[in-house]
């Protein structure tokens, strides 16, 4: 009898029923070319758990009970359980060489996508997710029912540290409550992060006084840690309560140790996902945004930005709604192709609006999304044909409509501002 040299389907098992401790994936997978379902699933579970190409020489029993099990396939999807033994507490670059690892790379996979993973209270115990809720940064910024506004200076890259704080001010005046970074801009020759946080708190306390108002700015520290851990502890002795971390460029590693730093200096973290697209955007491969979301609500982000359904960047609503569930929701009921997951004592997350918004359409964002967010709204503001100040006006009272739920043509006969952003970009989805 041929000797076996591999042992792929012993990572099958129809029957297992998981484990109240196990970690739950699902996964979408496309088997390639002459590959059969079982030979895919067997090599997702052991590739990503305790398998390998070939049969091993012996190994000792109780490795058997380390081993993922596929437990259900259903078409071209596969919930694998894993036990929780395999798992590092709190170390969330391991999960993810694990769950998210070698498997995208099997040659018996032509597509693979992990979509979700529900995570027991067990191994959720081992984080401490943010350290402040949206409520601490609703009552640290006195803002109530409504959304947090705010905006990039636009273009995104290239003015001075003087222009840039002078369009912020203009924001600030505009009644918004944020002037944010883009993600591409950190420290220039051009716009100096130090000379930039120095003219931004003359700026806002400036705004402060002649506006009675919190002005707030996500200003972004992004950079090798070092640089980060110096910048973050600037933004805190200039008095600013949030900083800005293009987290996935940045990495897990990064923000898990950035999130006890600024719980230290008392500062926010807002998380812009530049990169994310790269990964996230194929709907057959790569993963997804609301696993991300869900891995940096753990790793501790207080902002995240969660697409808009409507604006230029690609964000259906029913993803959007499952990254904004991911993010704020306490307990989240499984549904399609998001899992159920409780999050026991892990703090809420603010889901950002951001990508295309103008006055015109922030309504349709907002009857999904809802006012527990951060909208941002850049272009949408700078582009105004008044500029930046009435822009910002202009976005404020698109929302005030929303709220009385009055039309906004109608709202627009009283609001010059409002008329005048229709008047340029109607309701038009920008792309
Ligand atoms: C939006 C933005 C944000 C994107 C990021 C930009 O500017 O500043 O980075 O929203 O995408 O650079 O495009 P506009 P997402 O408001 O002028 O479009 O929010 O999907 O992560
Ligand atoms: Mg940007």
């Amino acid at each position: 009898m041929s000797k076996k040299i591999e042992w792929y389907h012993d990572f099958i098992d129809l029957k297992y029923k998981p484990k109240s401790t196990d970690l739950k994936v699902l996964f979408y997978f496309e088997p390639a070319n002459s590959t059969t379902k079982e030979d895919a699933i067997g090599r997702i579970a052991s590739e990503s758990s305790t398998g390998t190409w070939t049969t091993l020489f012996k190994l000792p029993s109780r490795m058997k009970k380390l081993m993922a099990i596929v437990y259900e396939v259903d078409g071209n999807y596969v919930r694998v359980a894993y036990p929780i033994e395999l798992w590092d507490k709190g170390n969330i670059p391991q999960l993810l060489s694990g769950i998210a690892g070698n498997i995208f790379g099997m040659k018996a996979l032509e597509n693979l996508r992990l979509i979700d993973v529900s995570l027991p209270k067990e191994y959720l115990k081992e984080f401490k997710g943010p350290w402040a809720s949206t409520t601490d940064i609703r009552k640290r910024l006195k803002v109530f029912d409504r959304p947090l506004f705010g905006s990039v200076p636009k273009p995104k890259i290239g003015f001075s540290a003087e222009e840039h704080a002078k369009i912020g001010y203009e924001t600030w005046m505009g009644g918004f409550d944020i002037v944010k970074d883009d993600e591409n801009l950190t420290s220039t020759s051009f716009n100096n992060f130090e000379k930039r946080v120095k003219l931004l708190t003359k700026k806002r306390e400036k705004a402060e006084k002649e506006t009675g108002n919190i002005k707030s700015a996500f200003i972004n520290i992004t950079g090798p840690v070092k640089i980060m851990e110096k910048r973050a502890k600037m933004l805190h002795d200039y008095g600013w309560e949030y900083c800005m971390i293009d987290v996935v460029v940045t990495g897990f590693s990064a923000v898990q140790h950035m999130r006890d730093l600024c719980e230290d200096y008392k500062l926010f973290i807002h998380a812009h996902r530049a990169m994310h697209a790269a990964m996230d955007r194929n709907p057959k491969h790569g993963v997804s945004m609301w696993f991300l979301a869900k891995m940096f609500r753990l790793a501790g982000v207080n902002n995240l930005h969660c697409g808009t359904g409507v604006g230029k960047l690609e964000s259906p609503f029913e993803e959007v709604l499952r990254i904004s569930d991911t993010l704020r929701e306490k307990y989240v009921k499984e549904r399609d192709l998001l899992l159920e997951q409780d999050w026991g004592n892990i703090k809420s997350v603010f889901p950002t609006v951001s990508g295309g918004i103008h006055p015109g359409i922030m309504g349709l964002t907002l009857d999904k999304v809802g006012e527990e967010s951060v909208f941002l709204v850049s272009g949408g503001i700078h582009g105004h044909p008044r500029g930046t100040r009435a822009g910002a006006r202009a976005a404020i009272q698109s929302w005030e409509a929303w709220k009385k739920k009055i039309d906004i043509e109608e709202y627009a006969k009283t609001h010059k501002e409002l008329r005048e952003a229709l008047e340029k970009w109607g309701r038009m989805k920008p792309k």
